[in-house]
């Protein structure tokens, strides 16, 4: 039986990217981790960290009324607690090693002792709701690749079940690592059951959303119990993790009051209105204990929310912002000690040049738990190119330490993200994303760039299309001047044409150095050379006369 209303119907993507396919590598402990195989023409493959579940597996039959298979069910059941709790930081912190810690590992290519080491002193977690055993872990802290989010839920003004069902499918397509149901409108808890029995990747709420809802928006009739109840609600269908925003404290209301953007979470701003209405400290930072071991039961991650980020370059690292943070760094350590794992989410709006202070800071007072961050901005002046402004924030600051990127779409600040919008966030991400993997010095991550530059190189169309984070649009746009079959192995493109194509004179100087036996700087001397003799040979005439 399953628990979702037959009469939705979502439709969504299913197949293989381009030029790859579904591959299930063995690793430690029994566990079969899904990768996306890229074949090559020149005979060779690559196989790549794939998010995208099941819908990309043409042996898989895809249904989304009964939902994904579960693939933790036995995992999850096979275990006893310890110490009282069934965390993965419980297990790391007794020497266990999870098969979840196991699963991550051969995704990581990394060793599971080191997984279980990093998750045990908080510098990584596993978000894996014990009731969520659709979702293929995936594990999150600096040391590991950097991961994207990808926020998706409907408002009262727009979108349906199917329409997000089919976003989350498509973000996971496209290599978002976790994907957050930030649904304000109706239906938040069928909206949510449908994402949550469809989803390959561990899924993030905001359970305050919810929790307004019930007390029909107005944030001043909120409590602990109504607040409590949709937690556990939420722990319950399955969510891996949730933003709490535990850290805005009554006291810190003041200093927003000169900020040029005020409040900008919605969190933060709701939890300020009910703080201020009843003068009062917070629900949630007075009942943080209790809270903890809620999530405890479960197997729930903390995302402490920051509902005092800047929302404009004006107000980026204020005091307001960095109190805020102090006293996340204080909640962390009561979970941790509870064997809750945490996440901490981080800004917003920050120039450049104050980007890597957020990370040392939120090192410093949280322990090194992963920093989460939303971009951030770099600049205000781009509403419709906001993905671009903050991937080049979310590129410094997870170059700098930050765990996961929370995406940015074309939309941001305009309205509801729609399924081109949730791709081109995707991919500009995984941009973000990957290239701090460079800079980091991930083992791995050059793999697919030198793969790529070879194919490019070597005038492999097909390849360099297939290896790129966007199959379809790479192709579409070359094909785009040159659609005809023999200019996928023609030596040039409609940018230069074939005469001025660097990339084929390179290739012409080597050809030339190998048949004359020559160093390519023999070659280049000797080229030279030959045309000095010719130019002499013509009566050192710049301009020869037309024949
Ligand atoms: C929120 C968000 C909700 N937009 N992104 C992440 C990563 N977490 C939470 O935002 P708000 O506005 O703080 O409630």
């Amino acid at each position: 039986m399953t628990s979702l209303d037959d009469r939705v119907r979502p439709t969504v993507t299913t197949g293989p990217i381009q030029g790859s396919h579904k591959v299930y590598v063995d690793g430690p402990d029994g566990v079969r981790i899904p990768m996306r195989r890229v074949e090559l023409t020149n005979g060779e493959h690559l196989d790549l960290y794939d998010t995208s579940g099941p819908y990309t597996d043409d042996t898989a039959v895809v249904d989304v009324q009964s939902g994904l298979s579960k693939l933790r069910e036995s995992w999850v059941a096979e275990r006893q607690p310890v110490n009282g709790a069934v965390t993965q930081l419980a297990y790391a912190k007794a020497g266990i090693i999870t098969k979840e810690m196991a699963f991550c590992a051969a995704r990581e290519g990394v060793d599971p002792e080191f997984v279980r080491s990093e998750v045990a002193i908080g510098r990584a977690v596993i978000p894996v709701n014990r009731k969520h055993p659709e979702s293929e872990p995936a594990i999150i802290g600096k040391k590991f690749l950097v991961k994207i989010n990808a926020n998706m839920g409907n408002s009262a003004v727009s979108s349906s079940i199917e329409e997000e069902v089919d976003k989350m499918v498509w973000a996971a397509r496209w290599g978002a690592d976790t994907i957050m149901d930030l649904s304000t409108g109706k239906r938040i808890h069928e909206t949510r059951e449908w994402i949550l029995r469809n989803s390959p990747v561990p899924i993030g709420t905001v359970p305050m959303y919810q929790a307004l809802e019930k007390v029909g928006g107005d944030p001043t009739k909120l409590n602990w119990e109504i607040y409590r109840d949709t937690v556990i609600e939420q722990c319950e269908q399955g969510v891996d993790y949730m933003t709490v925003h535990a850290g805005v404290l009554l006291r810190y209301v003041p200093l927003t009051a000169k900020r040029v953007t005020g409040i900008v979470s919605r969190g933060g701003s709701i939890m300020a209105a009910w703080c201020l209405a009843h003068h009062t400290e917070s629900f949630l930072y007075t009942h943080f204990e209790e809270l903890c071991d809620i999530l405890r039961e479960y197997d729930v991650t903390f995302s402490l929310g920051d509902g005092l980020r800047p929302g404009s370059i004006a107000d980026a690292n204020d005091a307001a912002q960095f109190a805020e943070l102090r006293t996340l760094g204080e909640l962390t350590h009561i979970a941790r000690a509870k064997d809750v794992q945490v996440m901490i989410e981080g800004p917003g709006h920050v120039p450049m040049h104050k980007i890597v202070e957020n990370v040392r800071l939120e090192e410093e007072l949280c322990g090194e738990a992963p920093f989460y961050t939303l971009g951030p901005l770099a600049t205000d002046i781009a509403p419709a190119y906001d993905h671009i402004t903050s991937a080049i924030g979310a590129a410094q600051i997870a170059w700098a330490g930050t765990a996961m990127l929370c995406y940015v779409t074309p939309k941001e600040h305009l309205g509801l993200p729609n399924r081109d919008d949730v791709k081109v966030g995707v991919i500009t991400y995984k941009i973000a994303a990957h290239s701090a993997d460079l800079a980091k010095g991930h083992p791995k991550a050059q793999e697919r760039d030198d793969a790529l530059s070879k194919a490019r190189f070597e005038f492999r169309w097909t390849d360099q299309f297939n290896l790129s984070l966007d199959p379809d649009t790479a192709r579409s746009f070359h094909d785009e001047t040159l659609p005809a079959e023999p200019a996928k192995t023609a030596h040039f493109c409609s940018m230069c044409g074939p005469k001025f194509c660097s990339m084929r004179i390179t290739q012409d100087v080597r050809k030339y150095a190998e048949e004359h036996n020559l160093s390519s700087v023999d070659a280049i001397e000797a080229g030279m050379a030959e045309m000095s003799a010719e130019f002499q040979a013509h009566g050192k005439q710049v301009y020869l006369p037309v024949v």
